[in-house]
C-alpha cells in the first residue's frame, strides 16, 4: 500500500485569503503519521507551485478570476497525479481551494475508461462563467470536468470531458445557485441533499452510492469540500453553511468507503487555518482520511 501526498496552496479560485496555508495546516494536523500508522508507505511530494494571489492580474476578456493562473496550475497538478497513478500509488491531495479539483480530476480520469466521482459538499460547483454568481472558479470545477464551461479549464490535459455525469454523486449539498439546479436535472446527476441524509441517514446514502457506483466506474475519485461538513465541526472554511453532515456521519461515511474498496484517489479542500478554531478543521480532515484509508478503532 503506497500513498502519495501532494500540497496544492491555492487560493485563486475564491477570494477569501488563508486558504493556501490548508496543505500546512493538514500537515500540521499529522497526516504523514496518521497514514503511515495504517500500514502505507507513504512520500510527501510536497507542494504545488501556486502564483501568489498578488501578482495575478485580472484579465479583463473574461468575468473568471484568475483564469489564467487557475488552468495553468491545473494543468501542472494534472501531470503530478497522473504521475503518482502510473507509479501505483494513491493520490492524496491537500488543499486549497476546490478550483484544484479540475487538475486533480485532469490527471486521474486518464487512468479511467469510467471514472467515478463523489463530490461531497455544501454546494454543487457546477457554475459556469454564464451561471457563476462570484467568477470564483471554485464554484465550477464540477462542470468543468463534465466539460461544460470555459475552454481553459475544460481542456486541462488536452482532452474533455473527464467524467460522464451519471457517474456523480453529490452528497451534503444544502447551497445550489440556480444554474446548478438546472444542470442537475438536465444531465441528471445524482444528488443527496442534506434531506434525503436526514431522511434516509448516512448509512443508506452510503449503500446506495457504493452500489451505483460500483455498477458502472472503473475506479472513483471522493472530493471531499470540508464545507460539506456542519461548521460547528469544521469551521475552518470559506463558504459555511449552516445544517451539514456531521462529525460523526463523515466518519460512518469514510468507513464504509474504506469497506468498499472503491475509492482510488481523493482530495480535501477548503480548509483555510485563518478562519478556523487551533486547526479543529484540519485535525477532522486528517481524522476522516485515516478512517477512509482503513484505520480501526480496535
Ligand atoms: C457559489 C459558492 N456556488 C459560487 N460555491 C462554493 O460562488 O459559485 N463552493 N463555495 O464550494
Ligand atoms: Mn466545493
Ligand atoms: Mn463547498
Ligand atoms: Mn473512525
Amino acid at each position: 500500500n503506497k500513498l502519495s501526498i501532494i500540497g496544492v496552496p491555492m487560493d485563486l479560485g475564491q477570494t477569501r485569503r488563508g486558504v493556501d496555508m490548508g496543505p500546512s495546516a493538514i500537515r500540521y494536523a499529522g497526516v504523514i503519521e496518521r497514514i503511515e500508522n495504517i500500514g502505507y508507505s507513504v512520500e510527501d511530494k510536497g507542494n504545488i507551485e501556486i502564483a501568489l494571489a498578488e501578482r495575478v492580474h485580472s484579465d479583463e476578456n473574461t468575468n473568471l478570476k484568475n483564469l489564467k493562473a487557475v488552468a495553468d496550475a491545473s494543468e501542472r497538478l494534472a501531470q503530478t497525479v497522473s504521475d503518482v497513478i502510473t507509479n501505483k500509488r494513491f493520490p492524496l491531495v491537500l488543499g486549497g481551494d476546490h478550483s484544484i479539483a479540475i487538475g486533480t480530476l485532469a490527471g486521474v480520469s486518464r487512468h479511467y475508461k469510467n471514472l467515478g466521482v463523489i463530490w461531497y459538499d455544501a454546494h454543487g460547483d457546477l457554475n459556469t462563467a454564464d451561471t457563476s454568481p462570484s467568477g470564483n472558479i471554485h464554484g465550477m470545477p464540477l462542470a468543468a470536468s463534465i466539460g461544460i464551461g470555459d475552454d481553459a479549464l475544460t481542456r486541462i490535459g488536452g482532452y474533455t470531458p473527464k467524467v460522464k455525469p451519471e457517474n456523480i454523486v453529490i452528497i451534503g449539498a444544502r447551497s445550489l445557485d440556480e444554474g446548478e439546479k438546472e444542470l442537475i436535472k438536465e444531465k441528471g446527476i445524482k444528488v443527496y441533499t442534506m434531506h434525503e441524509i436526514d431522511r434516509m441517514g448516512m448509512t443508506k446514502v452510503m449503500e446506495e452510492t457504493i452500489l451505483y457506483l460500483r455498477e458502472k466506474t472503473d475506479g472513483v475519485h471522493l472530493s471531499l469540500d470540508l464545507d460539506g461538513l456542519d461548521p460547528h465541526d469544521a469551521p475552518g472554511v470559506g463558504t459555511p453553511v449552516i445544517g451539514g453532515i456531521s462529525y460523526r456521519e463523515s466518519h460512518l461515511a469514510m468507513e464504509m468507503l474504506a469497506e468498499s474498496q472503491l475509492i482510488t484517489s481523493a482530495e480535501f479542500v477548503e480548509v483555510n487555518p485563518i478562519l478556523d478554531e487551533r486547526n479543529k478543521t484540519a485535525t477532522v480532515a486528517v481524522a476522516l482520511m485515516g478512517s477512509l484509508l482503513g484505520e480501526k478503532l480496535v
